[in-house]
Order: C-alpha cells, then structure tokens, then sequence
C-alpha cells in the first residue's frame, strides 16, 4: 500500500516537474513516460517492474504482484528446495554432529573459532562463531591453566617461556603461533614497559574484547575478566576475598603497570610475599588485589606481543 501510495506521489511531483530523476529531462517528456521511467529508477531495481508496467496488464494490482514474483524469485535462486530453507534459520546454533552451541560463551575449538556468548555479527566474533577480524588487528589474552608457587614462575623470561609453551601445546589455531609475555613486574621492570604497545584489541581467546589497546591495561578497568585459559577454557571465580583466595595471578604489578616491591625475590623464592591479581575482577583487582605468601599456587596473565 505504501509502495503504491509513494509512487502516486513520485508521479505527483515528477509531472509538477518538482522531482527529475536520473536520465529523465525535465519538461520535454510527457507525464505518462515520466512516470514509467520514475518506476522503473525509483520502484525496486528489477527489469521486471518495468516490463510488467510497460505492457499495462491491470495498473492498480501490477505493482503488488510485481513485489510478490519478485519476492518469489529472489529466494528460489538462494534455497531452491523448501527444506533446505527450514534447515538454515538463523537462530539454529547447535552443531548437529558435534553437539556444539555457537553463542554459549564457551569457544568449542576447532569447531568454532570463537564464541562471544551472542549471536551478534560485528563485534569481532560472529553470529556462527568464525573471526571477524583480520588476525594482525587483534592481540590475544589467556589466563594460564598451571599454577606456580612464587619460586615456580621463574624470572620474567622464564615466566614468558611459560605462557608461549602453553600456547603452543594449546589446540586453538588463533594462540598457537603467538607470542606472549607474561603480565609480570619484578624488581628492574615493570608489567607495563614488557608489553609492546599496540593500538588495536586485546580479546580473549574466546573472541571477547578484554582491552581497547595496550595502554588500558592501565587504566584500572577491564572490559572482561581475564579468565579463560589457553585451551578457551573458562575457569570460575568463586572467592569473595583478595586476602584469603586460593586462587589467584601472580603479577607483582599496580594498576598503572608499574612493579610493586611485593614479587616473590624477583620471583625466585617461595618465602616471602608477591603481588597477585584477582581473574574475576574486571576493576582494578585484576592486577592489584593483595600481597600474598609466595607459597602460593596461582596463575599468570599472558599477554601477546611482539
Ligand atoms: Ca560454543
Ligand atoms: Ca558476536
């Protein structure tokens, strides 16, 4: 009806000589050609809209049943058989032979590439769970599946050679050829000055955006927790306490990045206390939560960089 209704008033306005479309001269043509040109530039871009116009078969019901056919025609060439259309609805997400479920938060690899926990296109993870990003535009985040005690971690390069082996023992294609540093400070260098700056996105290894760029790893804020590991698994949060959690991240880093004095001996002792972050805050615990005995058996942040 408001298609009709629109091309009564684009005949209106092209005969009041008001509206000219494309290719059409005002004034030297006459207010019928007009109006069939108008339909076939303005109406749907079909050769068929014009032709079913042109040889006047029943004016008034031409253009409903023009929209119709071509409706018709436009969908046979994409699903050509009916059941082939009932199989493929968007809101289908489960992998019939794997059993998988595209946006449940949780990445089933290699099935899918990513999963956001939505259905959504455009948010760097699609709605059927394939990367939308060229690789190079994102860096990745994992929290570690292992746990060391302060002595454990090692020096920075030690700690580093933990989170690359990791990565590439881990079965997801989009971590296994990275190269990661641990978010780690010690007593010479801090968290911040290990990670090569970088203006894109840090995501999860399920896809979800963590960070903006580099430099919001100190700002305090986080867009997601870092709790998934190398291998996309999500690892629960269930402490109410920085003090008294049994689990946690060694960091040995403040919000702003920079070291604290609190690192374990430079992450060479079990005596002693070292820094550690919380994996379900999203504030500035994430790194900063409390100082702890390095007996402790916590996890590390590996960060990709260069
Ligand atoms: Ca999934
Ligand atoms: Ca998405």
């Amino acid at each position: 009806m408001s298609f009709a209704r629109s091309q009564v008033l684009i005949v209106v306005l092209a005969a009041s000589g008001c509206f000219s479309p494309a290719g059409v001269d005002g004034g030297a043509t006459s207010s019928e050609t007009s109006a069939a040109t108008t339909e076939a530039t303005a109406g749907p871009e079909t050769t068929e809209a014009g032709t079913s116009t042109s040889t006047g078969a029943a004016p008034t019901t031409g253009p409903t049943g023009t929209v119709t056919s071509m409706a018709t025609t436009t969908t046979e060439p994409v699903t050509s058989t009916e059941p082939l259309t009932t199989t493929t609805p968007d809101t289908t997400t489960t992998d019939e032979t794997t059993g998988t479920v595209c946006g449940d938060g949780t990445a089933d690899f290699p099935v899918e590439e990513c999963d956001d926990g939505n259905e959504v296109d455009g948010d760097g993870c699609s709605a059927g769970c394939e990367l939308e990003l060229p690789d190079k535009q994102k860096r990745f985040v994992f929290l570690t599946s292992a746990t060391y005690s302060g002595l454990e971690v090692g020096k920075l390069a030690e700690a580093d050679a933990r989170c690359n082996a990791l990565a590439k023992a881990s079965a997801v294609p989009t971590v296994k050829d990275r190269n990661f540093k641990a978010w780690l400070s010690d007593g010479r260098v801090a968290a911040i000055d290990r990670i090569s700056p970088f203006s894109g996105e840090f995501v999860l290894v399920t896809g979800v955006p963590v960070a903006n760029n580099s430099t919001a790893f100190t700002t305090g804020g986080l867009m997601a927790m870092i709790n998934v590991t190398e291998t996309g698994a999500q690892i629960p949060w269930l402490m109410r306490s920085c003090g008294g959690s049994s689990d946690g991240v060694w960091t040995g880093t403040h919000v702003d990045g920079t070291a604290d004095a609190a690192n374990c001996n430079n992450w060479q002792a079990d005596r002693g206390q070292g820094l550690m972050g919380a994996f379900g805050a999203v504030d500035g615990n994430w790194t900063q939560c409390s100082p702890r005995s390095c007996d402790n058996r916590f996890r590390l942040y590996c960060i990709e960089s260069e």
